[in-house]
């Protein structure tokens, strides 16, 4: 397949200035007349042609400046439109018609139809499946966009912009015209029409302007869009005041659709949503559910500045609008929300999903060089470590200087299309530091490893830290240069008070922040009185993986005294690892797991601190996943042995603490009207945590299935259903339950994707039979992404006893799906077949079985690009 690599990069030779679009809807033949003005760029060969871009195109009419086209005078090429001698220097205008059949584009990419409505999807590269076009983020258009559609079924019609015009147009027709004044790259564009329920609201920016919000939904959907509408208020008054920035046009629209290939999209001024980011209420909505929508929600607001006014030059800096996003997200929810908690959250969720990405087969820098298929790097190396390395700019140049460089991106990229290096070049220019070895966080790919030894000598009152990084090779990459890392740090004396820092010689550091930039480097600090505990990466300030031995004395003294919150759970998370890798050992000797009573003793007094949040003590609670615990072991992994391990250790603590749980279950408990936010969140995860514990500890579902009776939430009804059907997966109860939340939520889909999720985890290898006959379920719904990602990706991605069982029956199933699923969908597909990603670090009979399905993938005739290409890296 080609090949695109940013070496290649080249401007366009012409310049795109506005562009007209008409749509004709109907589901099968949708007219699309597109008029563009272009002019050749200043420079550019006097002979060059005019290169648009398309996608399965049927083209019906092609005129220039009002004339149709001789034949001889352009080529369609499949995937081009070519067009030959094109005025010197005038603009000209070119008139494309196209026809499409909306109803009948199960890619979900470019224009389609869910549940009887029209709408869009334009990035990376869907707007070539709509017309021809410079569908490229550097050409920046004005557009205006008219729409017409069958009264009767699209009362709505809604583009960019705001609305110019609305009018009749006979037979039952009517049109509506929109204009967008800001310009925009193609995959921006947006269009919706269908009949769907609004709910508006206000919001007056900070210069006194009032911006008109609507959210749009299917009819009867309208209560559950009320979150949404809050979070979008909260998030727009956050951006003024912590980034500065406001909204600049005079409505904002969100529209929930229930066929989504991604979470949401940003379209300017029209942002499309997965209906399950948008739609919510305590009955049938999670706390993690209403935590995803008010992230999302500010996410794709936040785009409008960081993404759409400023907007990426090339796919290649698709990190310089995702990972900058993500960051502001992630500030946004941690401002709203408990700071430590949420980043606790975060980094678990890049550990599990990031770091296997980064140690595996398809582990690419931040900012690639090279892609086959530019919707296989939506990844959340992208999102979430570019994020990271946003967080580490504000790290090292404090949170000032930080805001300042912000400010300067702003003023100086403000509707252009910007590049990581534009965007670094802010804060050098801010701060005057050079962020060159910095920048190799964009360019080298793995997680780099941090070894750590420390050395205290008593005589000279004096503390040394060695440390060493190593960046593993990955895919093209064998050799790595060092990074500059930057770790915050401090020292516990015995007492549990930090020292002061004095003088160190050694390296950089500034104020709590310890700056590796050697390969290896050793810092010493002197007037230190006593012997201390090293606390480093506190707040995971660097996404790196450490290597530090420390005694369960020392690891336990950071636990308790640590004054970053973050640090404490980390502390506690590491002291669970070695108990849990020491269990598979024993368990694949034939032997029974034991476990350290120190370390028990201290999650539980950390569970039952009640200085501490009920959301912290969650977290401490929750177990490294069996996904950290592959990582953790790295090679000839075994997911049976794993689960078991983790198992008995969730047993021995329920047992150990069980007093402990029984009164948290109690108190948690609450008889209020269910709220939301955070802290009440936090008393139901950690009621809910007890209640697992107390499930393992009494061998018994009896109060599980009390608790689910009793649930007047959605968070602990799906919580209590889980314990019964992950560890009582063949009781009555358990039947029972799933039967009645079945019946209960019925005509619910997104309620009915918890119901899937629920069983397609349940450990072990009987999954795959439950997963394949709910597949035969009426519920389910092959062409859904949402409920594909349920029931199937869920398996994949989260049942890993289940999925990677023993005889690779689960890997031949997936295969099978990502090849049918393929024909249809193939974004959905491919992401699918990355939950292969860690294949190799399976046991070498796992991991035989699993090559086989790669190879079966890669040997069939008919892949699209996107398979393909996920299954050749796999293969590598
Ligand atoms: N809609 C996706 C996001 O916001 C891609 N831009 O991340
Ligand atoms: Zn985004």
């Amino acid at each position: 397949g080609q090949v695109f690599t940013l070496a290649d990069y080249k401007p366009t030779d012409f310049i795109l200035e506005r562009i007209d679009l008409t749509f004709e809807l109907h589901p099968l033949e949708t007219k699309v007349t597109a008029r563009s003005l272009f002019h050749r760029r200043p420079g550019a060969a006097t002979d060059a042609p005019l290169i648009l871009d398309g996608d399965e195109l049927v083209m019906t009419s092609l005129l220039l400046d009002g004339i149709e086209l001789a034949r001889d005078r352009y080529e369609e090429t499949g995937r081009h439109l070519v067009i030959d001698g094109l005025p010197e220097e005038i603009a000209f205008e070119i008139t494309v018609e196209t026809m499409l059949a909306p109803a009948n584009n199960t890619q979900l990419m470019g224009l389609y139809r869910s549940n009887g409505v029209y709408c869009t999807q334009c990035e990376a590269e869907g707007f070539r499946r709509i017309t021809y076009a410079y569908d490229r983020p550097d050409a920046l258009g004005v557009y205006t966009v008219h729409i017409i559609a069958d009264k009767a079924t699209c009362p709505v019609m809604l583009s960019n912009g705001n609305c110019i015009g609305k009018a009749g147009y006979g037979e039952g027709k009517h049109f509506a015209s929109w204009f967008d004044p800001h310009p925009k790259p193609s995959y921006l564009f947006a269009l919706v029409a269908g009949d769907l329920g609004v709910v508006e609201d206000t919001f007056t920016t900070m210069s006194g302007r009032e911006v008109a919000l609507k959210i749009y939904v299917e009819h009867g959907k309208e209560p559950r869009a009320a979150y949404a509408m809050d979070a979008l208020k909260r998030s727009m008054h956050w951006d003024e005041e912590v980034f500065g920035r406001e909204y600049d046009l005079d409505i904002f629209m969100i529209v929930a659709v229930s066929d989504f290939n991604m979470g949401a999209m940003e379209n300017k001024g029209l942002n499309i949503f997965n209906d399950k980011y948008v739609l919510a209420d305590p009955e049938t909505a999670t706390d993690a559910d209403f935590a995803n929508i008010e992230a999302i929600i500010a996410h794709e607001y936040f785009h409008n500045w960081t993404g759409n006014r400023i907007t990426c030059r090339d796919w290649f800096q698709l990190c310089l609008k995702e990972g900058l996003t993500v960051y502001r997200d992630h500030e946004f929810s941690a401002d709203q929300r408990s700071r430590a908690v949420k980043r606790i959250t975060e980094v678990r969720h890049l550990k599990s999903e990031q770091f296997p990405e980064d140690a595996g087969p398809l582990a690419h820098p931040v900012r690639p060089t090279r892609y086959k298929e530019i919707n296989n790097f939506y990844t959340s190396t992208v999102y979430e470590k570019g994020s990271e390395v946003t967080r580490m700019i504000a790290t090292i140049l404090g949170r000032e200087t930080f805001k300042q460089g912000m400010d300067l991106y702003f003023e100086r990229h403000d509707g252009k299309a910007a590049t990581i290096e534009d965007f670094v070049k802010c804060f050098e220019d801010v701060s005057e530091r050079d962020l060159g070895q910095f920048s190799r966080w964009y360019h080298q790919a793995g997680t780099p490893l941090v070894s750590v030894s420390t050395e205290y000598d008593a005589d000279q009152q004096e503390f040394s830290v060695s440390l060493e990084q190593i960046v593993p090779p990955t895919p093209g990459q064998a050799r790595k240069e060092p990074m500059h890392i930057p770790l915050k740090f401090g020292l516990i004396l015995p007492n549990g008070n930090e020292a002061e820092l004095d003088g160190v010689t050694g390296g950089d550091v500034t104020e709590d922040v310890l700056h590796l930039t050697e390969r290896s480097q050793t810092f010493t600090f002197t007037n230190i009185p006593a012997r201390p505990v090293l606390s480093l990466n506190r707040g995971f300030s660097a996404p790196i993986n450490v290597d530090y031995t420390l005694t369960t004395e020392d690891l336990t003294q950071i636990a308790v005294h640590d004054r970053d919150l973050f640090a404490r759970w980390q502390a506690l998370n590491s002291l669970a690892l070695p108990e849990l890798t020491g269990a598979v050992k024993a368990l694949r000797k034939g032997d029974a797991p034991t476990f350290n009573p120190a370390f028990i003793a201290a999650l539980l007094a950390a569970a039952a601190d009640e200085d501490l949040e009920p959301a912290f003590r969650a977290q401490a609670l929750a177990l490294p996943s069996e996904s950290d615990l592959a990582r953790e072991i790295g090679a000839n992994n075994d997911p049976d042995a794993n689960l078991v391990a983790r198992l008995s250790l969730l047993n021995a603590i329920g047992l150990t603490g069980r007093k402990i749980f029984a009164n948290l279950f109690e108190t948690m408990s609450s008889s209020a009207p269910f709220k939301p936010d955070a802290a009440s969140a936090g008393k139901r995860a950690l009621r809910n945590t007890a209640l697992t514990y107390l499930s393992f500890a009494d061998n018994d579902p009896t109060l599980a299935r009390e608790t689910f009776d009793k649930a007047d939430n959605m968070t602990d009804l799906s919580h209590a259903l889980t314990v019964l059907a992950h560890h009582y997966p063949d009781s009555a109860e358990t039947a029972e339950a799933l039967e009645a939340f079945a019946k209960r939520f019925e005509g619910n889909p997104l309620v009915l994707d918890k119901w899937f999720a629920i069983q397609a985890t349940t450990p072990g290898p009987d999954a795959l039979d439950r997963v394949k006959s709910l597949m035969e379920s009426p519920r389910f719904n092959a062409g859904n992404p949402n409920r594909v990602r349920a029931l199937i990706g869920t398996f994949a991605f989260s049942n890993l006893s289940g999925f990677a069982r023993a005889d690779g029956a689960g890997f031949a199933f997936l295969a099978d799906q990502v090849l049918d699923i393929d024909t249809r969908n193939p974004q959905l597909a491919s992401r699918l077949l990355t939950s292969m990603r860690s294949w190799r670090m399976l046991e070498p009979q796992r991991a035989e079985y699993a090559k086989r399905a790669l190879a079966k993938i890669d040997s069939s005739a008919s892949l699209s690009v996107d398979v393909r290409d996920i299954a050749e890296r796999m293969l590598q």
